[in-house]
């Protein structure tokens, strides 16, 4: 409870920050995206992590209000760099299940990007696979008009939970993105169902990121079963955004 109080005076104290991990091309090595992740900074006392504050957040309902801010400061942070000159950027934000269940997302989002000139398409909303399987029917038609509307969907933590092939393909998504237990098994236990997952995702059309990339190994498989985009810290830990800036952004 102490925490809850705390968090929502964190808004107000401006003390919520984004961090930045690059999403690579797993054959060439460019950036070809970056998912933004939420951090608590509390001036000197430890930061508390978001898997604990976020479902905090959720309780209380300042899940709605803290995801806008996330939204907003992504968009805001990728036009910024666009107007440095470092091109448009496809960024990546995470959605929790409370989200889908506010009736204004759609028309917040709608402003976000007008006020920012950031490309519907180069913003792409993760939901993970559990909270999908959770969702009502309206959730799901939420989705199917923020993709209508142009903006792209991951499934976040892929291969968790128990969604079919038959399911999937009815969802208005763009993009698997394989959970990182089954890369931390690779070599190993890992392998057959990551290439499962890629081989589904190309029957269904869908784009596959792999996540928690560490090794060079998990690399070089990963390339070669034909997964087109690794984030991990193999290439980065989640960085704050001058330093993303100064390793993976380059003048066009
Ligand atoms: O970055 P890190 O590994 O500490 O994130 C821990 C968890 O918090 C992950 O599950 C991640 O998806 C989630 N998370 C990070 N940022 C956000 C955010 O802005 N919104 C939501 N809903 N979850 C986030
Ligand atoms: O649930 P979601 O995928 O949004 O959360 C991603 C989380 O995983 C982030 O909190 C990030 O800090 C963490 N992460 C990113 N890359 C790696 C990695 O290579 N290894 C590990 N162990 N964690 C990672
Ligand atoms: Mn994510
Ligand atoms: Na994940």
């Amino acid at each position: 409870l102490a925490l809850q109080a705390d968090l929502r005076g964190a808004m107000a104290r401006g003390e919520l920050r984004l961090n930045y991990q690059p999403q690579v091309d797993a054959v060439r090595g460019t950036l070809s995206g970056v998912e933004a992740l939420l951090r608590w900074d509390r001036g000197g006392i430890d930061p508390v992590s978001p898997a604990v504050f976020i479902p905090i957040a959720e309780e209380s309902g300042l899940i709605v209000e803290i995801g806008r801010w996330v939204i907003r400061e992504a968009c805001r942070q990728a036009q910024a760099w666009r107007e440095q000159g470092f091109g448009q950027l496809r960024m990546a934000v995470n959605l929790s299940v409370r989200q889908t269940r506010d009736e204004q997302l759609l028309a917040f989002i709608d402003d976000v990007l007008e006020e920012t000139g950031v490309a519907p398409g180069c913003l792409e909303l993760e939901i993970t696979e559990n909270l999908l399987m959770e969702e009502t029917e309206l959730a799901i038609a939420l989705l199917a008009r923020l993709r209508a509307r142009g903006l792209h969907l991951a499934i976040d933590d892929f291969g968790t939970g128990y969604s079919s092939m038959a399911y999937l393909k009815r969802l208005p998504i763009d993009t698997l993105k394989i959970d990182m237990t089954f890369v931390r098994a690779i070599p190993g236990d890992g392998e057959a169902i990551t290439t499962a997952i890629l081989a589904m995702a190309r029957q269904l059309g869908l784009a596959v990121v792999a996540e928690g990339v560490e090794t060079g190994q998990q690399h070089a498989f990963l390339a070669r079963e034909g997964c087109g985009t690794l984030q991990g810290y193999r290439f980065d830990p989640p960085l704050d955004p001058e330093t993303f800036a100064a390793r993976w952004l380059q003048p066009r």
